[in-house]
C-alpha cells in the first residue's frame, strides 16, 4: 500500500464533504465566506482526512462513516493556519503556495474566518452526512475539542511562543500539543465514528500522539533552516532529530501492531509522516 495512493484515493470524498460543510463562497456575506474557503481549496496534502479514514478501515469500518471527523479536523487544521499566519502570531505572506488570508483580504476578515472555520468544525462532526450515531458524535466532539484547545493546539502553541528553546522533553511536549492532538484526534475520531471500541480508539490516539511528534520532527527536519519556535533539530541536531523521528514511528506502529491487514493504508500514512519530502 502507497500512502501518496491512498491519500490521493481519498481525496475526491474528501473535497467533496468539505466543500458541503462550508456556506457557499457568493452567498452573504460573501468577503467571510470566500476568505473561509481561500486556504481550504487548493488544499495542502490532507493528511489528516486521509488518517481519519484509514483509521475507520483500521477497525473494519466503513471510511464514510468517518467523513464528518475527516472534515471536521482539517478545518480546524485550517483555522489554526489561517491564525497562526497573523501579523501577531508567525507574520506569515504565503501558506500552501498562495498569499496568506490576512494579506489576500485583511486582518480582520482572517481572524473571523479562522473563528468560522473552527466553529464549522464542529457543526460538521456532529451533522455531517454519515451512518455515525449521535453518541459517537459527542465523544469525537469531546475529544476534538480538547486536542484544539488550551490542553492540545492552543496551549502548545502558547508554550511555543513563550518558549525559549528548553530541552527535548520540554520540546517535544509542545509538539504533543501543538502538532500531535490534532493528528491523534484524526486517528481516533475517525475510528470513533465508525464504531471502534474504547480499547482501540485508545491505541489508535496513542499512536496518533508518537506519530504526530515525529511529524513535527520532520517537518522541523524538512524546514531546518528556519529559526522560529521550538525545535529538536536545533536541541540535539539532525542526526539524532531523525532516530528520534524513526523511534517514535516504530512506536506508533507497535501500538497498532493487533489490528492486522486492514490497517495497512493506516500503517503507510504513518510511514509516510516520516518520509514524506513536502
Ligand atoms: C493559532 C491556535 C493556533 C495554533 C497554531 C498549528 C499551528 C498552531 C500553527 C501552524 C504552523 C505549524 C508549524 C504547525 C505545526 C503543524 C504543521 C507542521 C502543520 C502543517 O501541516 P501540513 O504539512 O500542512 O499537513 P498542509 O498544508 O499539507 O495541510
Amino acid at each position: 500500500m502507497d500512502a501518496q495512493d491512498y491519500l490521493a484515493a481519498c481525496l475526491p470524498r474528501v473535497e467533496q464533504a468539505l466543500d458541503a460543510a462550508l456556506p457557499r463562497a457568493d452567498a452573504p456575506p460573501a468577503r467571510l465566506h470566500a476568505a473561509m474557503r481561500h486556504l481550504i481549496f487548493p488544499g495542502g496534502k490532507r493528511l489528516r482526512p486521509a488518517l481519519a479514514l484509514a483509521a475507520a478501515e483500521a477497525v473494519g469500518g466503513d471510511a464514510s462513516a468517518a467523513l464528518p471527523a475527516a472534515v471536521a479536523v482539517e478545518l480546524v487544521h485550517v483555522y489554526s493556519l489561517v491564525h497562526d499566519d497573523l501579523p501577531c502570531m508567525d507574520d506569515d505572506v504565503e501558506r500552501r503556495g498562495r498569499p496568506t488570508v490576512h494579506i489576500a483580504f485583511d486582518e480582520s476578515t482572517a481572524v473571523l474566518a479562522g473563528d468560522a472555520l473552527l466553529t464549522a468544525a464542529f457543526e460538521a462532526l456532529v451533522s455531517g452526512a454519515g451512518p455515525a450515531d449521535a453518541a459517537a458524535r459527542v465523544l469525537a466532539v469531546r475529544d476534538l475539542a480538547r486536542a484544539a484547545g488550551a490542553a492540545g493546539l492552543v496551549g502548545g502553541q502558547v508554550d511555543d511562543l513563550a518558549s525559549a528553546g528548553g530541552g527535548a522533553a520540554e520540546i517535544e511536549s509542545v509538539h504533543a500539543r501543538k502538532t500531535a492532538a490534532l493528528i491523534a484526534a484524526a486517528i481516533s475520531a475517525g475510528a470513533r465514528l465508525a464504531g471502534a471500541s474504547e480499547t482501540q480508539i485508545a491505541a489508535l490516539h496513542a499512536a496518533g500522539v508518537a506519530a504526530g511528534i515525529a511529524f513535527q520532527i520532520t517537518d522541523d527536519l524538512l524546514d531546518a533552516d528556519e529559526d522560529e519556535g521550538t525545535s529538536l533539530v536545533r536541541a540535539i541536531g539532525e542526526a539524532a532529530a531523525r532516530e528520534r523521528a524513526q523511534a517514535l514511528l516504530d512506536h506508533a506502529l507497535a501500538q497498532i501492531a493487533g489490528l492486522g491487514a486492514r490497517a495497512e493504508p493506516l500503517r503507510a500514512l504513518l510511514r509516510f509522516v516520516v518520509s514524506r519530502k513536502l
